[in-house]
């Protein structure tokens, strides 16, 4: 018998629903447009809640559609039979008109018809909700699938934890039954279930009997109608229809473990690692192609950690050249007929990734040298004095983030791998520091970062040049600007010192910036070698944000003092007669181990 594709199941689907009065609805893209709640959507019902809350659906009460689905709840079981990071769910809707019985039975005549998948009965099972304090156990539904056929045997009846469906903490939720699917050899022995057999069955489709809305832990409300919300993982029904053992033997990923094997060489191909790079791959593709590009925070972070993660897992085959993009190609040319932003998008999916590859194969090498350096002193020490060293921390897992690249989640997955555990905590304290020493400095950067080039702006940009260097002067060379931002009417200021100023001290600072105002400045703009300007004494911060010539700023007054000599992309005063008198009207702490300056330029 010839393999069942994919797109055959995607397009036989979609055509049974059609044949029952439902609408063909387009997949939302993967990131949710009005929902902050959740990075990626998870489910094909996240872009339906409104309806399912109670809006009217412009296309009626009955939709079906094949919607995109990042999970990475699950992402360490990678590499099994079944789990994968993104995949299409195949759904249908009942916004209010059928509920269990036809929800059931239309189920069951797509699995089982010959029209359709004819899927053998004897291998399939299910599972209903068991019942407890929120809604009585489900005997409906039951009696439901007895009525079609399923012996009472095959009928388990399960907790909340395995039949009881929400999309988060709150909204619309019910008690589900689930279809599982006989994985082992043969047919499933007399009197097995879900309950009974948990690994052997794999669940193909869940169909949600959505009745409540959770406003928070203790209210559960009636939804306005009763509805239905279903979804199948194609490639699992693909597995099932195909007597395969696992979704990578389908159609989507065969050609790209072949790929795989191809680039790693024979020899060095390990099957669960070419496995978490198709799946990956496959994520970090459709991400792409719906605008995610790889960051470190929110959805940019996810990304990034897969494609990261899919490096790694070619570098523990000894493969260390870039490959993504190919890979990234097959999935192209798989999706391209299928979802416009994937045809719309294929130079960008392979030009980012091929960013983000070379990125992290900078710095990939040396960050498992200083991992296992880490790992190398904990045996040393206890070598040295029997002191067992079992957890790496905050600040070192921050390191290897911050300076090699590594997302925290692949220092936990190294250290899970050598027996040895992660600060978590204090890799957090370690990341919101630098969170907040960065958000203070991309508020008011100097280069162009001025709200406008009035002669208010620039003469307070000027100031706050002078300011930092008596700052310096008087309290010392610990002091670097950690953000600033300037307004017409102020110049706000943010720099590292641990303590509150005396009015002493802020008088010193007044002083000094009046005394070179007086002195008729004139400014000169140098372009400098970045390392030569650093070792000389220019005060900058921010270094690596800038490229290797950098433009240096001096303010000499004609007393032949230099004032200022800092790095910057300016403007600066042509006469620093204009400025008029300098004064701070607040000196407050900003964050830990920074204060924050408010002064003004007075007429
Ligand atoms: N929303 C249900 C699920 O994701 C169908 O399993």
């Amino acid at each position: 018998m010839s393999q069942i594709l994919v797109s055959t199941i995607r397009s036989q689907y979609l055509d049974f629903f059609k044949s029952k009065q439902h609408a063909i609805i387009p997949s939302a893209p993967l990131v949710p447009e009005n929902d902050p709640s959740v990075l990626f959507n998870t489910a094909g019902m996240q872009p339906l809640v409104p309806y399912l809350l109670g809006e009217p659906h412009p296309l009626g009460k009955r939709l079906a559609d094949v919607q995109k689905c990042v999970r990475t709840g699950d992402i360490d079981d990678v590499g099994d039979d079944t789990h994968l990071t993104f995949f299409e769910m195949l759904g249908n809707w009942s916004l209010g008109d059928y509920f269990k019985r036809e929800s059931i039975e239309m189920s069951w005549e797509f699995l089982t018809s010959k029209d359709w998948l004819g899927l053998d009965p004897e291998m399939i099972s299910v599972t209903v909700f068991e019942g407890d304090a929120n809604a009585p156990r489900d005997e409906e539904s039951a009696d439901i699938w007895k009525s079609i056929g399923m012996p009472v045997d095959k009928i388990a009846y399960l907790p909340a934890e395995d039949n009881w469906w929400a999309a988060g903490p709150t909204g619309p939720c019910g008690p589900d039954t689930e279809i599982f699917y006989w994985m082992g050899e043969g047919k499933p022995p007399h009197g097995s279930n879900k309950g009974t057999d948990s690994k052997m069955w794999m669940e193909i489709w869940n169909n949600v009997f959505m009745q409540y809305n959770r406003v928070d832990a203790t209210t559960l409300n009636n939804l306005p109608a009763q509805c239905v919300d279903t979804g199948m993982g194609i490639e699992r029904c693909a597995v099932t229809l195909n007597g395969m053992k696992s979704v990578y033997e389908t159609d989507s990923f065969a050609p790209v473990l072949e790929k795989i094997k191809q680039i790693v060489g024979e020899n060095n191909y390990n099957e669960r690692s070419a496995r978490i790079i198709a799946d990956h791959i496959r994520t970090a593709t459709h991400m792409i192609s719906d605008g995610v590009v790889p960051k470190n925070m929110d959805q940019g972070y996810i990304l990034r950690r897969l494609i990261r993660r899919a490096i790694r897992e070619a570098y523990k085959m000894g493969y260390e050249l870039p490959f993504a993009s190919e890979i990234a190609e097959i999935y192209i040319a798989q999706f391209s007929s299928i979802y416009a932003s994937v045809a719309n998008n294929a130079e960008k999916i392979k030009t980012e990734l091929n960013l983000e590859e070379g990125k992290f194969a900078k710095t990939l090498k040396d960050g498992v040298r200083e991992f296992e350096k880490i790992v190398g002193g904990f045996k040393i020490a206890f070598e040295r004095s029997g002191q067992q060293i079992t957890q790496i921390s905050g600040g070192k897992a921050f390191t290897l983030f911050d300076t090699y690249g590594f997302p925290l989640e692949m220092t936990v997955e190294l250290a899970k791998e050598q027996g040895l555990s992660v600060d978590i905590e204090g890799f957090n304290v370690a990341f919101e520091k630098h969170q907040e020493l960065s958000r203070t400095a991309s508020a008011g950067k100097f280069v162009g970062g001025l709200g406008d080039n009035s002669p208010e702006t620039v003469a307070l940009h000027s100031a706050c040049h002078l300011m930092l260097a008596g700052l310096r002067k008087v309290l010392g060379d610990c002091v670097h600007q950690a953000g600033s931002n300037i307004t017409a009417e102020r110049l706000r200021f943010d720099f590292t010192y641990g303590e509150k100023m005396t009015p002493e001290q802020i008088k010193a600072v007044e002083e000094y910036v009046n005394t070179a105002i007086l002195s008729e400045l004139t400014v000169s703009i140098d372009n400098m070698d970045k390392t030569e300007a650093k070792n000389g004494g220019v005060e900058g911060a921010f270094w690596e944000k800038y490229p290797d010539i950098v433009k240096v700023y001096s303010m000499k007054g004609a007393d032949g003092v230099t004032y200022s000599r800092e790095l910057c992309g300016g403007p600066h005063v042509e006469n620093s007669r204009e400025m008029g008198k300098f004064r701070i009207v607040k000196e407050e702490s900003s964050s830990s181990g920074v204060r924050r300056i408010k002064a003004v330029l007075e007429k």
